[in-house]
């Protein structure tokens, strides 16, 4: 059996093998490719979801550490995202909130900073921490994010609208609600399908200058994080990706009411969704036909995504940076749709906390395998720092899951946290995902556990099979694999 020292020293081996192509000076480590995908849930097909079209991160699966059961310890954008990033839960500095000013963080060592300590060079392209609050520490070049971003409306009728929109903002007195970004403000529609041609919509720029970076520092022993801000609200995306779905035959969400005697504490009240972009009604239930456009726009932009992954992958392979570059695939957190009669996240239900993890080590043995064990995103500092032979920085408060690359059926932890804290009301509440087991524990008992949480209506139950739709081939016919 490798071991996971011996696995590192395979790739250290391969990567210098590559790296004589690439160098006279070879690597020390394995370089780092961080793909983050804003808001995606874990209903990829490799995740056993048939009816959403990931081809890429599919076939990036068979050679990648998939993580059943990853969770983000809170599933808010900015929460979340600074907890991985710092290797601190959300508690550690109060950052309970989109809206929280930020404490001082300028003792911690975030995680691209410690690899850009180590020699690395860093580069941060898009939506990795959370509304402009990236630190410069981070970065051996300075950030960048596309020209066009979230609120992207490409249509006459959106554009006219985000005019619209600003033009009574303006007349009122209130902030731009594009630029300000404040709460409580409707913006534009929730969806779009964009009909033009040229990679000109925000993610396809971010992909495009991932990949221009890919091709320029490759001589360089790099750290390079992308951050797609799709599936996120509003669903815009291009046509191609809209036409891959029948909305007629989408799968409705499995359970549709919260659990009957739950408080209001544990709803988001779909704000986001209800309070943030217009032409829905002020409160829910939405009409039936909404709710499938919603969910078609949620598909489409998730199928989006993963073709500027796979256009990632592409590069990284044509580069010959593919044996020595580790690659992981994730999100900040989930998404409802509908499920639970909720949309959006900021709950502690399964699919708000629940994440994909998708983790390519070169010549592991762990590739194309699966892991139940519970891993949560705070541990991937210093499971990231473990794998590339870096030393931890001693604030981290999460446990490396590295050795899950030599033993992929090992449960490691009894369990994973997330939280979620109310606004007014001060109070936080807590989901503890759990395995039956904390040593020795199989998969299949780790999945009774989260069946026990069903019952008592802390986890979102699966769609039938039988309303689920197969793909035909010939929608698939355009999809772009790379
Ligand atoms: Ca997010």
């Amino acid at each position: 059996m490798m071991t996971f020292s011996r696995a590192i020293t395979l790739l250290l081996t391969v990567m210098l093998t590559t790296a004589a192509v690439k160098s006279e000076e070879p690597n020390s480590a394995p370089n780092i490719l961080l793909i983050l995908v804003d808001d995606l849930r874990t209903e990829l097909g490799c995740y056993g979801i048939e009816e959403v079209h990931t081809l890429n991160i599919d076939q990036f699966a068979e050679t990648a550490l998939l993580f059943e059961r990853a969770y983000c310890q809170m599933a808010v954008c900015r929460s979340s995202r600074l907890s991985f990033l710092s290797g601190l839960r959300p508690d550690e500095r109060r950052i309970w909130a989109n809206e929280d000013v930020r404490p001082s963080m300028q003792d911690i060592e975030f995680l691209p900073a410690h690899f850009r300590n180590h020699d690395y060079h860093t580069l941060g392209f898009g939506k990795i921490a959370h509304g402009g609050e990236e630190d410069p520490r981070c970065w051996s070049e300075p950030h960048q994010v596309p020209e066009n971003r979230l609120y992207e409306y490409r249509t006459r009728a959106g554009r006219a609208l985000v005019k619209k929109v600003k033009h009574e903002a303006a007349e009122a007195g209130r902030p731009d609600p594009f630029r300000d970004l404040p709460e409580k403000i409707h913006r534009g529609m929730p969806w779009e399908i964009l009909n033009f041609p040229g990679r000109d919509t925000g993610d396809e720029q971010l992909a495009d200058m991932a990949l221009a970076a890919l091709e320029r520092v490759k001589e360089k022993q790099f750290f390079l994080a992308a951050g797609f801000l799709r599936p996120h609200l509003p669903f815009v995306a291009p046509r191609q990706y809209w036409e891959l779905y029948d909305e007629d035959n989408l799968p409705p969400p499995g359970l549709v009411s919260a659990p009957e005697g739950s408080p209001q504490l544990i709803s988001n009240r779909s704000r986001e969704l209800l309070r943030q972009y217009r032409g829905l009604p002020t409160s829910l239930p939405l009409d039936p036909e909404t709710e499938r456009k919603l969910v078609h726009g949620y598909y489409a932009c998730v199928s989006f995504i993963d073709a500027q992954i796979g256009l990632l992958l592409k590069g990284l392979e044509e580069n010959g940076l593919a044996d020595n570059t580790i690659v992981i695939v994730t999100s900040d957190h989930g998404f409802q749709l509908g499920d639970h009669g909720m949309w959006g996240k900021a709950t502690n239900f399964e699919l708000s906390t629940r994440v994909p993890l998708l983790i390519r080590v070169p010549g592991s043995k762990a590739s194309g395998k699966r892991t139940a064990s519970l891993v949560e995103l705070v541990g991937l500092y210093p499971t990231l720092c473990e794998i590339a032979g870096l030393t931890k920085p001693k604030h981290l408060q999460g446990d490396s899951f590295a050795s899950l690359f030599d033993d992929p059926g090992a449960l490691l932890t009894g369990a994973a946290f997330s939280q979620y804290s109310r606004e007014g009301l001060q109070v936080t509440a807590f989901e503890r995902k759990i395995s039956a087991t904390r040593n020795g524990g199989t998969a299949s008992r780790a999945s009774s556990a989260i069946e026990h949480c069903l019952t008592t209506g802390r986890t979102h139950g699966r769609r039938k099979t039988s309303q689920r739709r197969k793909t035909t081939p010939s929608m698939l016919s355009d999809y772009p694999v790379c």
